[in-house]
Order: structure tokens, then C-alpha cells, then sequence
């Protein structure tokens, strides 16, 4: 995955997401920049072929709420992979190291829990220029590359499976 440009990569060491089924959890906190992502996420999942039945998108409070939101999908939905799409915005707090730690370790703990991907679709930046620049501005969309980092590892744990 390209590091300077979240939405660039190489289309074709993409798998196809055709048959894979996904649930994408979106934080309503600094939701200009939420929607972007789950735009970004959305649409680069159909370019790669999964259909829009396949795509079931909720949406939670903050960021915080993510991995339970999350949670829900993996015990509710018949799904491939979650998705989890913030942005925490640094403040005048420790608040944001609450957050971005919780929702961190909620993560991966997930992961890890139920053996499927949970891919980590939330940006922590300084300011909300570095955040908008991050959602569909000049670094990209990281809704794209955390669509991209889904099908991936639904195609990787598939092919263990064969
Ligand atoms: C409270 C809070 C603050 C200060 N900042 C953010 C933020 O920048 N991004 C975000 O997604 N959520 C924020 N929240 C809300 C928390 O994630 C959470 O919803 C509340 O603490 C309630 O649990």
C-alpha cells in the first residue's frame, strides 16, 4: 500500500471482493470527515467488484464505540469483514489518547477474538486540515486504503482455507 497517498495502489494485486460480504461501522464524531471516509471505502469496494447487498454500513456515536459497534456486526451479520471508520482530532485533552487507545486496542483485540478481519480505518491527526487532507484531499482517502486492506485479508484467510 502506498504511503504517501492513501487512495493509490496497484489495482491489480487486488483480489476480486466479488462474493465477499462486509459491514463498515462509521463514528459520528466529525462526521464531514466520516462520510468521506465511508465514501472512499465504499465506492472502492465496488470498483473491485462487491456488490451493494454486500456492503451494510451502521453508524455509532465516536470513535470509542467503534469496536463494539464492530462487535455487534461480527456477532450479528454474516460478514467477511469489518471495517471501523473514525477521526480523532487532537484537543486541548488527554481525551483523544483515551480514545485513540481504546479504539486501538479494541481493534485488535477483535481481530484476534474472532479470527476475521477488523481493519483499522481511523485517522488521528493533529488538526482537522491534516484529517481533511486525509479524506479525500492531497494524501488521499483512508477509507479506500482500509477497503483495499479488507479484501486483502478476506481473500489471504480464503486461500488458507482452500
Ligand atoms: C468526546 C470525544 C472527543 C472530545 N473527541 C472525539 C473525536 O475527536 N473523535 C471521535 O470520534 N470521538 C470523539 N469523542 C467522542 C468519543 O469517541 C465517545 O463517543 C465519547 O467519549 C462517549 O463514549
Amino acid at each position: 500500500m502506498a504511503t504517501k497517498d492513501l487512495s493509490q495502489y496497484d489495482t491489480e494485486s487486488v483480489p476480486s471482493a466479488k462474493n465477499m460480504r462486509f459491514g463498515i461501522v462509521v463514528a459520528e464524531w466529525n462526521f464531514d470527515i466520516t462520510s468521506a471516509l465511508a465514501k472512499g471505502a465504499l465506492s472502492t469496494l465496488q470498483k473491485h467488484g462487491a456488490s451493494e447487498e454486500n456492503l451494510l454500513v451502521k453508524y455509532v456515536p465516536g470513535s470509542f464505540e467503534l469496536p463494539l459497534g464492530a462487535q455487534y456486526f461480527a456477532e450479528m451479520e454474516n460478514v467477511d469483514a469489518i471495517i471501523l471508520l473514525g477521526c480523532v482530532i487532537q484537543g486541548e485533552t488527554r481525551h483523544f489518547d483515551f480514545i485513540c487507545e481504546g479504539v486501538t486496542k479494541g481493534t485488535v483485540d477483535l481481530n484476534l477474538k474472532y479470527n476475521k478481519p477488523f481493519i483499522f480505518g481511523v485517522l488521528t491527526t493533529e488538526n482537522v486540515q491534516q484529517a481533511q487532507d486525509r479524506a479525500g484531499g492531497k494524501h488521499g482517502n483512508k477509507g479506500d486504503e482500509a477497503a483495499v486492506t479488507a479484501i486483502k485479508m478476506v481473500h489471504l484467510k480464503q486461500n488458507f482455507s482452500l
